[in-house]
């Protein structure tokens, strides 16, 4: 039986082992990325049980991404395989360690083909927590129609709808993720932004107001990163800053909020008081961006316990 449930696309990552511009470029890595597995991929190294859904094109890059991430522990007894289109492919580009461009090749993806029907309610039931991002939703018209069956099952059978927004303007307009991201943002629990993207959403400056903002009335816990400087808690009884872990040496900041994100929904899992939980995030998301590709530098739970003391 699986704690968790997440869905979106996961990618073919090349990702060149040195800085360039890929038109010097020669020699690609093959990875794997993709926001959800890598939540999944790290709270499975955290020791939880997490199921991940998407669509694979038929072929290598499908069967690669598929058992790679079944490898890592993820429960992927729920994915599909569709002869229609191919796995999406992405291609990494950093020109210092702090600049990263991403190119997709992923328009008309097999993920992209996901539907409402493909969603097994059963199996989804089994988890306490729902995680999403903004990227599925961005994806095609019935990768959102997708996710909103996805919060309706979560609501019927009463579990934890965890959002990160995972703000992606080369896949959508602004103007329709801002109305798609404060659609989802109303149903979560727990919405877990950047100060950027909890600012774009909102349109306030402040993080108090951000905060304030996305609760929307309702009684939810806001945690906005900020970066090295960790985060800031916000909920109707406190609005506290927890502090970041030191970093030695960004390698590669792709990942982190993934990372962040699986810190928390462990908390979630193990109900711990959020402070602990957020702690572990903040430690997680360092130890991510320390790492070389989208979700290698996840830590196991006794790496994370060392790395924190
Ligand atoms: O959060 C990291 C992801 O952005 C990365 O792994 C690739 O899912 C991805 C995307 O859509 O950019």
């Amino acid at each position: 039986d699986i704690e968790v449930f997440t869905l979106g696309e996961t990618m073919v990552v090349f990702q060149p082992e040195q800085m360039q511009s890929l038109e010097y470029v020669q020699q690609f890595p093959k990875r794997i990325g993709g926001a959800e597995s890598n939540v999944a991929i790290g709270l499975s190294r955290l020791g939880h049980r997490a199921g991940w859904f998407s669509k694979l094109g038929e072929g290598s890059f499908g069967q690669y991404v598929y058992k790679y991430i079944r490898g890592e522990g993820v429960d992927t007894s729920s994915c599909l395989f569709t002869e229609q289109a191919l796995t999406g492919v992405l291609f990494k580009e950093q020109l210092s360690p702090e600049d990263m461009n991403v190119y997709y090749y992923r328009k008309g993806s097999a993920a992209s083909l996901m539907e409402p029907e493909d969603l097994d309610e059963a199996y989804m039931a089994q988890a306490k927590v729902l995680h999403l991002t903004g990227i599925t939703p961005a994806l095609s018209k019935s990768c959102y129609k997708t996710v909103m069956k996805a919060i309706e099952i979560a609501k019927k059978n009463g579990m934890t709808i965890v959002f990160d927004p995972n703000l992606r303007l080369k896949l959508w307009s602004a103007e329709t993720a801002k109305k798609v991201l404060n659609e989802i943002a109303l149903h979560a629990d727990v919405i877990l932004p950047g100060l950027d993207e909890g600012r774009f959403m909102t349109g306030k400056t402040e993080i108090e107001d951000v905060a304030e903002s996305l609760m929307a009335g309702y009684d939810k816990t806001i945690i906005i990163k900020i970066g090295s400087k960790g985060a800031y808690l916000h909920t109707k009884e406190e609005k506290v800053y927890i502090e970041g872990f030191p970093v030695q040496q960004v390698v590669d900041p792709v990942g982190a909020g993934d990372g962040f994100a699986a810190g928390i929904i462990s908390g979630i899992l193990k109900q711990e008081p959020l402070h602990q939980a957020i702690k572990r995030a903040n430690a997680i998301g360092a130890m991510v961006v320390m790492s070389h590709g989208d979700f290698e530098g996840l830590p196991y739970l006794k790496a994370v316990e060392q790395f924190m003391k």
